[in-house]
């Protein structure tokens, strides 16, 4: 019997600026959302180990890089949008980049939106989200840094963030990647998603 998928053995697999040399795959999933919203950190949370490197300085990101969670499964973990700092000529590509990547991966089984969990979700996500749905393509919203809202708060600030959102709340991933509420949930989320 095969083993159950499990993001332990997640390892680096390649980074690409062109997502048309991206290879088919079997079944990805991807994070995407605004620079510094804790992408890549999620991605070390979800696996358990330092596979992504984590931006002292935001726009860290600037490729599509690519782990691979078992046998053609694919975790995507995208570049960042929002912040502008880094080459001006980098920062134009990153329409092209991401959502060329998203738009032709038949694949793709999720997109995981980060907004920040305090925060709520800026315009740019919101277009982001739009975009997904003008695409028909699979989305979830994950409210990360959740260690920054106080606890006594965090029942009524997710509801907040959900609305913003335009989502359920039960349907909002609520995660920190510090103190690790909801990564265990989310992980065996991803791995449903990437199994079969
Ligand atoms: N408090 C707190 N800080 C976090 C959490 N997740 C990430 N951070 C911090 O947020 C900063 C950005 O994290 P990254 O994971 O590099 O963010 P990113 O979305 O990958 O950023 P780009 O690669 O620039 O797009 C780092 O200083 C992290 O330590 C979290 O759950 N809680
Ligand atoms: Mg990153």
């Amino acid at each position: 019997m095969a083993r159950p998928l499990c993001l332990d053995g997640a390892s680096f697999l390649l980074s690409e600026s062109d997502p048309r040399r991206l290879a088919a795959c079997g079944a990805e999933v991807a994070f995407v959302g605004r620079s510094n919203a804790g992408k890549s950190t999620l991605l070390n949370a979800l696996c358990r180990k330092d596979l992504a490197r984590v931006s002292g300085a935001p726009g860290c990101t600037r490729t599509i890089t690519v782990y691979l969670a078992a046998k053609d499964r694919w975790l995507v973990d995208l570049p960042g949008y929002g912040f502008a700092c880094g080459p001006a000529a980098s920062r134009a590509g990153w329409g092209p980049m991401v959502e060329g990547y998203l738009a032709g991966r038949p694949a793709l089984r999720m997109v995981f939106v980060l907004v920040d969990a305090k925060l709520g979700p800026t315009k740019l996500d919101l277009l982001m989200l739009r975009w997904l749905q003008g695409e028909n393509l699979p989305w979830r919203v994950v409210a990360t840094k959740a260690d920054q809202v106080k606890s006594s708060r965090s029942l009524a600030q997710k509801l907040r963030v959900a609305q913003a959102a335009g989502v359920q709340a039960d349907d909002l991933a609520w995660v920190s990647s510090l103190d690790g509420i909801g990564v265990k949930e989310l992980r065996r989320d991803v791995c449903a998603l990437l199994a079969g």
